[in-house]
């Protein structure tokens, strides 16, 4: 049996979707951002950066996103999620699977600045506002790229599996105005049956309690 180790609304949401889409049995074990357990020896023995997801499969465990979604795709080949070593989209494939990662950093920097961090006096408000930047520089990629592609690399993929946890987030920090084709693309996303299955099972975005975070005052 596969397990998952999934934080609500966090990457592990990723991992979430592809176990749906492709129809796998597997057992979802919740851990927590704020009490402590991702840092326990327990958790550390799974993940040794202490971070969700992490998947026990075949035997064996494997943490990081990336490295977890791409195993899944190549090993179930049936589902085509992955375009093959050689396949002409095969490069386009790699490229936005971790292009996601590139983005979630950013996302990861805003949630800290503004959600965690404690007291809000310690947040850096030029940091902020370089991030928030950045962000909309990954936004605009995407932006260009989708006028042209209905799915990251033409048919869906697991490359777009890896948007699961940006999808949401990155309207938080950045107004959805001038990014139609990314608004497109987030409803394609939402219309699919396995991205609303592992949403349900994800229990809901707990981390965000606001529609949009403005940058505070200068
Ligand atoms: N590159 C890693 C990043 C994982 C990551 O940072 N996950 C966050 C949740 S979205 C986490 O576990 N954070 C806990 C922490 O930083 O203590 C991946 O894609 O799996």
């Amino acid at each position: 049996m596969i397990t998952l180790h999934h934080v609500p609304g966090a990457r592990s949401l990723r991992v979430l979707w592809l176990l749906e889409e492709l129809g796998l049995d597997y057992r979802l074990r919740n851990w927590s951002l704020t009490d402590g357990s991702l840092r326990s020896e327990e958790f550390l023995a799974l993940s040794p950066a202490g971070r969700v997801p992490a998947i026990e499969i075949d035997g064996r465990v494997i943490f990081e996103s990336g490295a977890i979604v791409e195993y899944l795709a190549e090993t179930h080949p049936e589902a085509g999620l992955a375009p093959a070593v050689g396949e002409p989209t095969r490069a386009d494939y790699l490229e936005w699977l971790h292009f996601a990662e590139t983005q979630a950093n950013i996302l990861q920097a805003l949630n800290i600045h503004h959600i965690f961090l404690r007291p809000p006096s310690a947040r850096s408000r030029p940091l902020m506002a370089l991030d928030t930047k950045r962000l909309a520089v990954t936004m605009r990629a995407l932006e260009d790229h989708l006028g042209a592609h209905e799915w990251l690399v033409g048919r869906f993929s697991a490359a777009d599996c890896m948007m699961g946890f940006n999808i949401d987030a990155m309207f938080r920090f950045v107004r959805a105005e001038g990014f139609a084709n990314l608004c497109a693309y987030r409803d394609r996303i939402a219309a699919r049956p396995a991205y609303r299955a592992a949403l349900e099972k994800d229990g809901g975005m707990t981390l965000y309690t606001r529609d949009f975070y403005e940058l505070p005052d200068a």
